[in-house]
């Protein structure tokens, strides 16, 4: 078994263990094992009455291995408030390192996923090509760029890459280089690694 298959097989069983019956047709049913597996985030949406598109549209995370150590790790985008300044102060994004037994242990707080703004959704590449995995996080006026270490801590380039676009995103992807002239392309910085699609301006 691959250590991809071994990573996102324990991440399927401790978010939510599958039992199978068998009773004349096959069913499958989920166990919710949140807590079990120490995972506690409660997403900000700021929902007010002026409904802004973000509050009703939920916020997004990815599946990453940040340390490389072959098991999926769980990076969760926070918003917080687009009317309400102390409610966005409270927000944060997590990250959850997985123990390999089942479990997440919380570093978010080492992570250095830190820059404000009312968080969308992420994707994850190896923009620089250096072996560790790199976040992007999409979000309505603050997009950012966080190049990672290989060992679950990450600092904030996204200035350094011209890449804090502040319209709204709600998406991103990341496309795969056809090339390996194209790779190289990306390794010197190109920008086209890691691109967000913005659909509409941000709130006022
Ligand atoms: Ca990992
Ligand atoms: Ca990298």
């Amino acid at each position: 078994m691959t250590a991809w298959r071994r990573a996102r097989i324990a991440v399927l069983l401790a978010l939510a263990p599958m039992a199978v019956t068998i009773s004349g047709q096959r069913s499958v049913q989920f166990l919710v094992r949140t807590h079990e597996a120490g995972l506690d985030f409660v997403h900000t949406n700021g929902a007010s009455p002026a409904k802004h598109l973000p509050e009703t549209m939920g916020a997004g995370g990815a599946l990453v291995d940040v340390d490389n150590d072959g098991w999926l790790d769980i990076f969760l985008v926070d918003s917080g408030s687009i009317a309400d300044p102390r409610q966005a102060t409270r927000a944060r994004h997590r990250l959850y390192r997985n123990r390999g037994d089942g479990t997440f242990e919380d570093i978010s707080g080492r992570a250095g996923l830190a820059r404000r703004g009312y968080g969308m959704g992420a994707c994850a590449a190896d923009y620089d090509n250096d072996g560790a995995v790199d976040i992007y996080v999409t979000g309505a006026g603050a997009n950012a760029l966080y190049r990672g270490n290989g060992h679950g801590v990450f600092t904030d380039v996204t200035d350094r890459a011209r890449v804090g676009s502040t319209r709204f995103a709600a998406s991103c992807s990341r496309p795969q280089a056809r090339s390996a002239g194209e790779r190289r392309a990306d390794a010197s910085g190109s920008r086209s690694t890691v691109r967000s699609r913005s659909r509409a301006r941000a709130p006022s």
